[in-house]
């Protein structure tokens, strides 16, 4: 078995950031906050951080926020509680958490809480059980939990969980590993997993498993890397990780990897890209991969950033 290309994969991630004329830099141009937080948060899980410039990164990111304390996808854009998040989780990478007003950002999020606890996505009012996770997971950061209604946040959630153990995007939508993550990272962070059945749920995740090691999002679904963080982290989280083979696993990720220009694919020989590479090195790194840095599989970001938020005087509010 291969190894992880770590210098390679380095260097990918710093040339899609410099390169602004490719054309998955045209395709991302609106996703560009989603994906600093994705390269980002893989340069740290790789030890590599300290290759980018912070100023740069803080003042860009900034530019992108809207006067209703919403950050949009990139400079003059829209703002969205998904842009929002990322914007929340790369300043707490750079430990640059004091750079925004706090309050308006909350404030933001808070707006989009609806009658029935759920959450839209922004001014038009998508409702989606990822802005509830969105929610969550933003403000807790923030440490301002408790500016929204967690218990009928919490409730709505439940609507949405299906008779096989899994969740939805709304009650009755079907289940699917992307809105479990969400799910059960939201009931991690509010300390809800008591409201899951954990070996109805784990039995449907690991069956994710398909014959080449890899995960699948669905049943009778093709196998896909990013499932290597939805399904795991939702395993770890109910502590079910050990049903499913972690050799095999850690083999088709790094079967998916360029080993000559960097970057990881959605599966063996596909065109990688930033978003999947992301989820092949924090799969990794929940794998407990030599070399990478721990990574926290409710907040999706490094332990040590989770801990510098939570357990230190500056975290402390
Ligand atoms: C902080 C990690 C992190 C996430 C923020 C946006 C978000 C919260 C979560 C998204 C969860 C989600 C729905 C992920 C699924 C993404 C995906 C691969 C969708 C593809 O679905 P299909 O049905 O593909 O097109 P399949 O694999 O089923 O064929
Ligand atoms: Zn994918």
């Amino acid at each position: 078995m291969g190894e992880l290309a770590t210098e390679k994969h380095v260097r990918y991630i710093l040339s899609v950031e410099k390169r602004k004329d490719n054309f998955e830099s045209v395709v991302m141009e609106h996703l560009r906050m989603n994906g600093a937080y994705w390269g980002l948060t893989t340069l740290d899980l790789l030890g590599k951080l300290h290759s980018v410039d912070v100023d740069e990164v803080v003042s860009w990111l900034m530019s992108c926020q809207h006067e209703s304390g919403g950050f949009g996808g990139n400079v003059g854009h829209d703002p969205h509680i998904l842009y929002t998040l990322s914007a929340v989780q790369v300043l707490a990478l750079f430990d640059k958490l004091n750079v925004i007003d706090v309050d308006k950002v909350t404030s933001y999020i808070v707006s989009l809480q609806n009658e029935d606890g759920s959450f839209s996505g922004d001014m038009w009012g998508e409702v989606d059980t990822r802005f509830s996770y969105i929610a969550i997971c933003c403000l807790s950061i923030l440490h301002c939990l408790d500016k929204i209604n967690v218990e009928k946040a919490v409730k709505y959630i439940i609507s949405c969980k299906n008779m096989d153990g899994g969740f939805g995007c709304t009650p009755g939508g079907e289940s699917h590993a992307g809105q479990i993550f969400c799910c059960v990272g939201a009931l991690a962070i509010t300390g809800s997993l008591d409201l899951v059945d954990k070996d109805l749920l784990g039995w449907w995740l690991c069956e994710r498993q398909v014959k080449s090691g890899g995960l699948n999002g669905r049943p009778e679904k093709l196998p896909d890397v990013c499932y290597s963080w939805w399904v795991l982290s939702s395993l770890i989280m109910i502590d079910r990780v050990h049903w499913i083979s972690k050799e095999k696993l850690i083999k088709f990720i790094l079967d998916c990897q360029d080993t000559e220009n960097g970057g990881i694919s959605d599966r063996p020989d596909d065109a990688v890209d930033v978003f999947h590479t992301f989820f092949g090195v924090a799969g990794l790194s929940l794998l407990e991969y030599p070399g990478l840095k721990p990574v926290d599989p409710a907040y999706a970001l490094p332990v040590d950033v989770v801990n510098r938020i939570f357990f230190t005087k500056e975290g402390l509010k």
